[in-house]
């Protein structure tokens, strides 16, 4: 018998398929039948949807929670070993979350190769690296109560750059190729700080780090309009991070994280924006009520994703392989099972992405053209309205996946057995 931690089998999910199977092949006949009259490639459509793949954040296999509380649930990992084992598992399940985004200081990592070893055994690579300046650790020299990157203090500056220059030192040592910059610097009160005195500064300090850029990365920069800093904040909003990208460099783009936009933005069009600006990065996909609620993706605004998903894919279209956005999924599990959460996030953006993958382009541009408003808007109704769990489905089947990975994922017991390994 083979000793180690428990992880999902391949013929555990060949089986629950087996059993899954003929419903799935009936229901996605119906759909080629529904959809015959459009002259839609299924075959195409499966291609590009398996193609799909979506980072899993090693922050998110942890139980999230509030500045009220946290409610863990049992058998969290208890460190970036058994986060890498999750993340395997939530991979084994959807066949669509190859790779891992690694946050320090919050992973900690003392030995890279044999990290780096875990994650290929369990068939990961490592995906954006993700810096944080926004607290302060046990033994840390100064302070970033007061910002880091643009804070007035040339020393504390060089010091949070410095964390840059180690985290992108660390990811190269683990096979990433990117790094992810979110910053808190602010202000909370009117006169606290001088506005374009702390986006120079802001800015000064990300063309260090840039410039530390190993040649094949990127440098994604994520704005935020508020929290922690409820006044105003350095990298607000996509302007000023536009403005900040073409400053800096070539490789430096930027990260819309779906939450960090305040209610009813028009994230589609900024989404568009950032494209013709050749300066689109990736995402941090979430759902949010508010604004950085975290909540999981498609949960309340599936139409806006669907939305979104429709710029990433027309544009995709015309501009080919060079245009290839990060997908990451950046949310806070403080309700659901932190891997349950993850699984159904991935389930949904197939759904989602799929029903993208639908629409079709020419007719819309054919009533776009004759401003025939009602009949385009019908295409992405009728696109949006088509039932694509089937296909998300087979997508995952097809990439060595489950066919319904929560329920197998519940009835292999994964949870209850990581409480015993992870509690002796
Ligand atoms: C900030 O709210 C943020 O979206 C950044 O991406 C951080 O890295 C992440 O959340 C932390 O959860
Ligand atoms: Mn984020």
């Amino acid at each position: 018998m083979t000793s180690g931690p428990y992880l999902i089998t391949r013929e555990q999910i060949e089986k629950s398929n087996r059993a899954r199977k003929r419903v799935l092949d009936k229901n996605l006949a119906a759909l080629a039948a529904s959809l015959k009259p459009a002259k839609i490639d299924l075959d195409h459509v499966l291609h590009e949807l398996t193609r799909f793949k979506i980072a899993i954040p090693s922050w998110g296999t942890m139980t999230g929670g509030t500045r009220f509380g946290k409610f863990p649930v049992p058998g969290q990992p208890r460190d970036i070993f058994e986060k890498l084992d999750d993340a395997a598992t939530i991979h084994r399940l959807t066949g669509a979350n190859p790779t891992v985004s690694l946050h320090i200081p919050w992973d900690r990592l003392d030995d890279l190769s044999t990290l780096k070893r875990h994650a290929a055994k369990r068939g990961l690579r490592f995906d954006a690296m993700n810096s944080n300046t926004f607290e302060d650790q046990p033994g840390q020299k100064l302070s970033y109560k007061f910002g880091g990157l643009s804070h007035v203090s040339k020393q504390v500056r060089d010091q949070a750059i410095r964390h840059h220059l180690e985290v992108i030192e660390i990811g190269e040592r683990l096979g990433s190729k990117a790094l992810s910059i979110w910053i808190g610097d602010g202000a909370n009160f009117p006169g606290q700080a001088d506005f374009r005195k702390s986006f120079a500064r802001y800015l000064d300090s990300l063309k260090k780090i840039y410039r530390a850029l190993p040649k094949d990365w990127t440098m994604f920069i994520e704005y935020k309009p508020f929290e922690p800093a409820f006044y105003y904040t350095v990298l607000a909003d996509w302007g000023s991070a536009l403005m900040a990208a073409n400053a800096v460099g070539e490789r430096c783009k930027i990260l819309v994280d779906l939450g960090h936009h305040l209610p009813n933005t028009n994230i589609e069009a900024i989404v568009a924006r950032l494209i013709s600006a050749g300066k689109l990065g990736g995402f941090h996909l979430n759902d949010s009520q508010y604004a950085d609620d975290d909540l999981t993706a498609a949960s309340l605004a599936p139409y806006r994703l669907f939305r979104i998903f429709h710029e990433l894919i027309s544009a995709g279209r015309e501009l080919g392989k060079k245009f290839s956005p990060a997908y990451l999924i950046d949310q806070s599990h403080n309700l659901k099972d932190p891997i349950e959460a993850l699984i159904q996030t991935t389930v949904e953006l197939q759904i989602y992405w799929a029903k993208a993958l639908l629409i079709d382009e020419q007719a819309l541009e054919h009533y776009q053209e004759k401003n025939d408003v009602l009949m385009a808007e019908s295409e992405f109704k009728k696109a949006f309205h088509t039932d694509t769990r089937p296909l998300a489905a087979m997508a995952r089947m097809l990439a060595g996946g489950a066919i319904a990975p929560i329920e197998l994922f519940r009835e292999s017991g994964y949870r209850k057995i990581k409480t015993r390994e992870r509690n002796p």
